[in-house]
């Protein structure tokens, strides 16, 4: 097949399952083209079958907001009829999916008719496209995919419950590629730049929004640090970051926080992980989390969203009500103080982790395009 994918092409969850699904698919001799504004972070090129095409919006100070969907939508139709591209899987509604059936109105007026299938991550339902000045729209980029697919049940529930949806969501979980961890990076010396020997290491990954509840990190981390030796890795950049810092420093604890910035060694850290927190106030699936327990790594999370469908409480970490900091910090204490029980929870996160695997996700991807592709 040959396959356009519109995502948004920065560390958010959303871009990243587009971009690895797209690999993966081009390993299997499919041939990929990834539409964006810029190259997608984790996209490798080296490879025949992946091909970028970058969206250029020229400046014109005329327009107050330059038009990016005019030229997403243009620049689809052009790839569409150069490489005779058979299908276009857009990740994120906003505005891609709209974007996306402008260009098959315009491929249509050429005798051009190709299926588009739309993958909905949360945000673009829940904060962002539920927002009344874009909910029309969205609704209706719903409504006129050929197929559409949500990363977890609770999605699908919500936008069913937000918007006037009349077509049928497939349920396609997010997922990982296990075989890649293979790499060793759990290495004494790596540790041991990171932390001391009897530290045990936090993780948080994330773009530092509001929803992530950034202020709940450092107060759970705040609680562990009183009981056990631990240090905080805060990795990611976003708007609660520097408020962050400062409350570390309030907190007299920034000796043992430590901020990465946005980082293209996840897999380093996550591998000398010994748990995982993410508190968030809502998440779709919590990508982050899966990642973290693919290193085998626990995770103390919420429950809010699709995240009891990723973490399962118990077993590869706790789940707690949002803002319940108190429960969150016994939990990580539960797990943290024994290193049997430790043991046992990276164990187990690793093993709900391959659930996740591509292996069993990707042929649910394939099946979808396969049949969207039949019907044209
Ligand atoms: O979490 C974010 O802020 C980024 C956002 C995105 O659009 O990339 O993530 C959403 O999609 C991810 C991939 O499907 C999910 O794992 C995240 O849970 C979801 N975020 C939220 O629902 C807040």
């Amino acid at each position: 097949m040959k396959i356009a994918i519109v995502c948004y092409p920065t560390f958010g969850g959303s871009g990243v399952v587009a971009t690895e699904l797209g690999l993966e698919l081009a390993r299997l001799g499919h041939e990929v083209h990834f539409i964006t504004y810029s190259q997608p972070v984790r996209l490798a090129l080296l490879n025949p079958n992946v091909h970028y095409h970058e969206v250029n919006v020229p400046e014109y100070p005329l327009f107050h907001y330059q038009p990016y969907e005019l030229a997403l939508s243009s620049k689809l139709v052009d790839m569409v009829k150069l490489y005779k591209i058979d299908l276009l899987h857009v990740h994120y509604a906003i505005p891609h999916a709209y974007a996306g059936y402008m260009a098959k109105q315009m491929l249509k007026d050429e005798g051009i008719e190709i299926p588009m299938i739309t993958t909905l991550h949360g945000t673009d339902i829940t904060l962002v496209g539920n927002h009344p000045h874009y909910k029309p729209a969205v609704s209706f980029s719903i409504n006129k995919s050929d197929v559409v697919t949500s990363v977890s049940q609770s999605l699908k529930d919500d936008t069913y419950k937000l918007f006037k949806i009349k077509r049928d969501i497939h349920v396609i979980p997010n997922f990982i590629e296990l075989d890649k961890n293979v790499k060793d990076f759990n290495m004494p010396c790596q540790r041991s730049l990171i932390a001391k020997n009897e530290e045990r290491i936090i993780t948080h990954i994330s773009n530092f929004r509001k929803v992530k509840r950034i202020p709940d990190i450092i107060k759970i981390f705040y609680k562990i640090q009183q009981e056990i030796p631990a240090k905080l890795l805060m990795v990611g950049d976003g708007p609660e970051k520097e408020k962050a810092e400062l409350l570390c420093h309030e907190l007299g604890i920034l000796d043992k926080v430590i901020f990465f910035g946005n980082s293209n060694e996840i897999d380093k850290i996550l591998s000398n992980s010994d748990l995982f927190l993410l508190p968030s106030e809502t998440e779709s699936f919590g990508l982050a989390a899966l990642e973290a327990m693919a290193w085998g790594v626990p995770v103390i999370s919420s429950n809010s969203g699709g995240l009891p469908e990723v973490n399962f409480d118990g077993v590869s970490g706790y789940l707690s009500t949002v803002g319940n900091i108190d429960e969150m910090a016994e939990n990580a204490l539960k797990i943290l103080k024994d290193d049997t029980v430790l043991a046992q929870f990276k164990e187990n996160a690793l093993s709900v982790a391959k659930k996740f695997d591509i292996k069993h996700i990707l042929p649910l991807y394939i099946d979808i395009y396969e049949k969207a592709i039949k019907k044209y």
